[in-house]
């Protein structure tokens, strides 16, 4: 079998998506998510001008040489729109293996661990109160895992939490949106939010909450430690991960799970965190770290450091990294948790979507490959639209580092 030819098909369905289709000479076509929230045409630019003409020819089965080719072959290792892109054509390739065989990806990477996938939803509110209320509608939808997010007193825009009563959406369209962040005023309502999520629902719901890297070592220590009592699920991208020491200072004060690495996209990102053990879940998803061939390799490795996977699964990675990621979360042993942030109903008119939500957790069908289908004729109706993720500054108006 070769590679005859790639496509990439960018499409705005209410926010951007980035897929790439790879064709061959068996007539068998294969999906690829290449979304890079904010940065999508630099990943079109790395496909069509760098990977793609290097692909024509090869055999789209020898997926692990090929992985090799473009993560060595670049000279300029790893960074999110390389990987992003390596990561497009290893789930593109792995969907081209799955029906050349007539069977679905789970089977390819070890078959059924189980058979549903239990997932997160979202819930924030302006403040505590409407906060709190939104994690019962969660609740009340069947989902027994809730990540929740609360405004900021004093704070404009904080992200994460949606605008008036729309449904959370990270980017907005046009240049970045600048928000003012003062961590202290955060760090002295997120325990009392959860503390009060508790006492209304009780234990029998997990509960996430997602720092969005906010916080110096110390910081985190402070609020993973004062969480203690609310018995939380994970305690998400606590510090930035650009030094994974800094981890090292949350696990010696608190007993709070921790989650971190949607930004990251190699397992160079995570070896101080998996040796040292100084987190429990892994974030870092299939479009960004590499796709299916590199996350077998991080999820063994951190399944020796007793750490699970927690993928991120925000709006911002298409429905193609979905049914991957929930492919990939069938299979492995050590799979923990699945992030499900619903895609607005349009999206479902460009992608032909193969899983469904039921008492908390995803199915996905056992349909050859990934299983999942582009329109391209409804792609075409939505063009790309310019959108940016907002940037902070202090209230001093310094930019927001730590
Ligand atoms: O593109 C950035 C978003 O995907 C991110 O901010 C969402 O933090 C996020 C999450 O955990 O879903
Ligand atoms: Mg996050």
């Amino acid at each position: 079998m070769k590679i005859t030819s790639a496509k990439i098909i960018v499409s705005c369905p209410g926010r951007n998506f980035v897929t790439l289709k790879i064709y061959t000479d068996s007539g068998i076509s294969g999906l690829g998510d290449a979304t890079l929230n904010g940065r999508e045409k630099a990943v079109v630019t790395c496909l069509e001008q760098y990977c793609i003409p290097a692909l024509i020819g090869k055999d789209p089965r020898n997926t692990e040489d090929i992985w090799h080719y473009f993560y060595l072959g670049v000279y300029w290792k790893r960074g999110a729109v390389t990987m992003t892109a390596i990561s497009a054509i290893d789930m593109a390739l792995w969907d081209i293996k799955g029906k050349a065989l007539n069977t679905p990806l789970y089977n390819l990477i070890g078959g059924k661990s189980r058979d549903k996938i239990l997932v997160y939803s979202h819930a924030n509110g302006k403040d505590i109160q409407e906060a709190v209320e939104n994690v019962g509608a969660e609740m009340e939808k069947g989902f027994r895992a809730v990540r929740l997010q609360a405004g900021i007193p004093g704070i404009s825009g904080t992200y994460g939490v949606a605008k008036e009563g729309k449904p959370y959406e990270p980017a907005e369209k046009g240049l970045p949106r600048e928000d003012t962040w003062d961590t202290s005023k955060y760090l002295n309502i997120i325990p009392g939010l959860f503390e009060k999520t508790r006492e209304i629902y009780g234990e029998d719901i997990h509960l996430l909450h997602d720092v969005h890297h906010r916080c110096k070592p110390v910081e985190a220590a402070r609020i993973a430690k004062e969480l203690e009592p609310s018995h939380l699920f994970w305690l998400e991208d606590p510090v930035s991960g650009e030094l994974q020491e800094g981890l090292r200072m949350i696990r010696q004060h608190s007993t709070t799970p921790v989650a971190i690495g949607e930004v990251f996209n190699t397992i160079y990102d995570y070896t101080t965190l998996f040796t040292e053990q100084l987190i429990d879940y892994i974030r870092m998803p299939l479009a960004h770290g590499g796709g299916i061939t590199h996350l077998l390799k991080v999820a063994a490795m951190a399944s020796v450091y007793k750490i699970h996977t927690g993928f991120h699964g925000a709006t911002d990675l298409s429905p193609v990294s979905m049914a991957a990621a929930l492919h990939f979360n069938t299979a492995i042993n050590n799979f923990g948790i699945q992030e499900y942030m619903p895609h607005q109903e349009v999206v479902n008119e460009v992608f032909h979507i193969n899983y469904h939500f039921k008492d908390g957790y995803m199915v996905i069908n056992d349909t050859p490959g990934t299983g999942i289908d582009i329109d391209e004729k409804k792609a075409a109706k939505y063009p790309y639209e310019r959108a940016s993720l907002p940037v902070n500054r202090k209230t001093d108006g310094t930019m927001f580092y730590w």
